[in-house]
């Protein structure tokens, strides 16, 4: 007796093991995913999860990337206006004055690339790293000596006409019939870690530990060109696309899930605190971003920098407060830092909020990395496109994105 209780208590034990990691898996797994829960109960309903939704808004800018001012008072100044014959489309410039009350905050000097002169145009927005002059090839965009650029920036200004065209693949883009809009990143305030320059001097209420980082501010750039767009008759205001590269993917993600107006976002290889759970990341976690780029984030980030865990939410919440809108996220099979299962994992995550809408979110069976998978994904609005290439961006990614764009906003 004793013996047989022995050899089933030996046998018994690993079952055991085994069955208490499943079932505090599961308690886990529950008390970690609260995506869908509000106060304790289960979200059935779009209805409930709209009542979620500001919670999430505000906890992500108070303990993540910092609150943001109201809309500021703005004037807009077409200060250039042509038609490309080569490229066959209307390029304008804007000036976009802010003000807070009737005191000048900073300008943003937005290019406009309209390849349809008659129709409503969809558009993709973007931030540029180097200059508007740098997107494509050209005689015509105005350069501007004042900006401070990125490190990684040529700073010979005759170096800088269209350095960044295979980047953009603008002339496949309005093949396409996608118009184009971007400024640089430092007519909101540049990238140095340790000066707070532009926007922020003009807001000591946001001084402080809640207050927005280099991220938030970018997105709230955004929305000011946003706010342009939608004075222009020629642009497809259903047809909204924000796109961004890495730091400005999770400020594309950021201005997305905040602002309404947004219709897609190609996070593109947004990796850490973009589109990648960030509780348990590899490499670069909370920890590391927030010694390597302190400015970018809330103050208050540095607090769960030594417990990642105890962060109210992970970036599949914010990826949920796009739902329904489409997310294509790109990412390179050699882009281990950005850590891209992590970023499948939150999109899998995410995709029930999509479900409540009625819709489908990540269609899970596949992995897509050829064309021909494309296909079977008409219906997904969350969807991982994995290319074999490292921390870079392509014309290969941008033929996925628009074909996805194409099925998505415009069958
Ligand atoms: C990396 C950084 C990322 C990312 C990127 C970039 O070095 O670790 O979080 O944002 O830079 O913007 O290129």
């Amino acid at each position: 007796m004793l013996l047989r209780l022995e050899s089933n208590s030996m046998f018994l034990r690993p079952i055991i093991f085994l069955a208490a990691i499943f079932l505090s898996n599961l308690i886990f797994a529950q008390k970690e995913d609260s995506l869908l829960y509000l106060k304790g109960e289960k979200i059935k309903t779009v209805e409930q999860w709209e009542k979620k939704r500001p919670i999430i808004k505000s906890t992500f800018l108070s303990e993540v990337y910092g609150q943001m001012p109201p809309r500021p008072n703005q004037k807009f100044t077409v200060s250039k206006i042509l038609f490309i014959d080569s490229l066959n489309l209307f390029y304008k410039e804007i000036l976009i004055d802010l003000y807070k009350n009737s005191s000048h905050i900073t300008q943003i000097r937005l290019s406009v690339f309209l390849p349809d002169t008659i129709n409503k145009n969809p558009v993709i927005l973007a931030l540029n790293k180097c200059g508007n002059q740098t997107v494509i090839k050209n005689n015509f965009i105005t350069t501007y000596q004042d900006r401070l650029l990125h490190n990684y920036c040529s700073k010979k200004q005759e170096k800088l006409n269209g350095l960044k065209h295979s980047f953009w693949q603008l002339d496949s883009l309005f093949k396409r019939g996608y118009g184009f809009a971007t400024f640089h990143e430092s007519d909101i305030s540049p990238d140095i870690k340790e000066v707070k320059e532009g926007v922020f001097k003009h807001y000591p209420e946001l001084d402080n530990k809640n207050g927005w980082g280099l991220i938030s501010a970018w997105a709230w750039g955004l929305h000011r060109a946003i706010d342009y767009l939608h004075t222009n008759p020629l642009v497809d205001t259903n047809k909204i696309i924000l796109f961004g590269h890495s730091r400005r993917g999770k400020t594309a993600l950021l201005a997305t899930a905040l602002d309404e107006r947004v219709d897609a976002v190609v996070p593109h290889q947004s990796g850490t605190l973009g589109t990648a759970l960030v509780k348990n990341k590899p490499m670069e976690g909370l920890r590391r971003i927030n010694k390597t780029f302190p400015h970018w984030f809330s103050d208050r980030l540095k607090d769960y920098a030594k417990k990642p865990r105890s962060l109210p939410l992970d970036q599949h919440y914010l990826i949920a407060l796009v739902a329904p809108r489409p997310i294509i996220e790109t990412v390179g099979s050699r882009d281990y830092w950005s850590s891209y299962w992590l970023s499948r994992k939150a999109l899998l995550k995410a995709s029930p909020v999509y479900e409540l809408y009625g819709v489908d979110g990540i269609i899970d069976k596949e992995k897509i990395k050829y064309k021909y998978q494309l296909e079977s994904q008409k219906r997904a609005n969350l969807l991982q496109i994995r290319r074999p290439y490292g921390h870079t961006m392509n014309g290969d990614y941008w033929s996925f994105i628009l074909d996805f764009l194409d099925i998505k906003l415009r069958d």
